[in-house]
């Protein structure tokens, strides 16, 4: 298969993948970028999403776009941290102080800085979306402290810092695909797993493990990254169009996400998950060796320290 499909004359749909369903937001707002680009091509491009994991795991979607094989995929942040650098830096622990300030930091400078930095690594970084809060949720018993997550195997996403991270909290990290995780906690393969409300919600990760701990560790944001070998064949009309469409999705995924939000803590709640609020400085203050791990380069500990200043 192709990056793009040719419509005839000089047509084309352009494809993205995700690895939630349909109705998840970010699927959702990459449907309306590609709805806008229609309108602002005059037809001439769209955008097939490939909703639900069709195309591979985020891991297998980010090699497939970097090669040209796809378009366009929207992944998390996470597996973009061992390629792009300076992605680990939204990813960092503990670092935005609420939903609005990474909004401020993403659609700032400092936003555009780490979209452009993946270029040199082939992707075309279009945007941020939003992904919330990530907490641990576990099996057997929930977590309050950082002595209840000490030896527990917790399924991370396949990056090195996400490694890290869990292991700074005295877990076992136990990296593997979205996708196999509900099976993974079922068996017994991990004892925890960690994400936002909306993915614990719709992959059904509730049913199994029923104790949702508000670490709130980070808030590693979603991306939107378009194939620089398929972008360099495009003309610059159609480059702006690419980015002008993208750009005016990243409100409309806000909408949706803040309302998604709100409605998977409500269902899982009212499925019999349990909320629990932690100890979080506990958590917050075991967080140091992942900073003196992965900002190490100077430009990045600027970074740190620029969106700590973000107001
Ligand atoms: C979700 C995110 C996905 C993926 C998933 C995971 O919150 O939207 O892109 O990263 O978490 O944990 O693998």
């Amino acid at each position: 298969m192709s990056a793009a499909l040719s419509l005839g004359a000089h047509a084309t749909e352009f494809r993205s993948s995700d690895i939630h369903p349909d109705d998840y937001p970010t699927v959702a707002a990459v449907k309306y970028m590609g709805q806008v680009l229609q309108k602002l091509t005059n037809g001439k491009h769209s955008v097939a999403v490939f909703s639900n994991g069709r195309l591979g795991s985020e891991k297998d979607a980010i090699e497939q776009t970097k090669l040209g094989a796809m378009a366009m995929t929207r992944v998390n942040i996470a597996p973009m941290n061992n390629i792009c650098p300076a992605t680990v830096v939204p990813t960092m622990p503990f670092l935005f102080r609420s939903k609005e300030h990474l909004r401020a930091v993403l659609d700032g400078p400092i936003g555009e800085e780490i979209l452009k930095s993946c270029e040199p690594q082939g992707f075309i970084g279009l945007a941020f979306y939003d992904s919330g809060a990530r907490s641990v949720y576990s099996v057997k018993k929930p977590i309050r402290t950082l002595a209840d997550a000490r030896g527990m195997k917790v399924r991370v996403q396949q990056s090195d810092l996400w490694v890290s991270l869990l292991e700074a909290m005295g877990a076992n990290a136990t990296p593997m695909p979205f996708g196999e995780v509900y099976t993974a906690l079922k068996t017994g393969l991990v004892d925890a797993a960690e994400n936002n409300y909306p993915s614990y919600e719709s992959s059904r990760h509730f049913e199994v493990a029923r104790y949702y701990s508000k670490t709130e560790h980070s808030m590693a944001p979603e991306m939107l990254l378009f194939s620089k070998r398929v972008w360099d064949k495009l003309s610059a009309d159609e480059q702006k169009a690419l980015r002008q469409a993208a750009r005016e999705s990243v409100p409309y995924m806000r909408r949706l996400w803040d309302e998604r939000d709100a409605r998977s803590l409500a269902a899982v709640k009212a499925a019999g998950a349990q909320v629990v609020e932690v100890d979080k400085a506990s958590f917050q203050a075991a967080m140091k060796p992942v900073y003196d791990k992965y900002v190490t380069d100077p430009r990045l500990k600027e970074m740190v320290k620029r969106i700590q200043d973000t107001q």
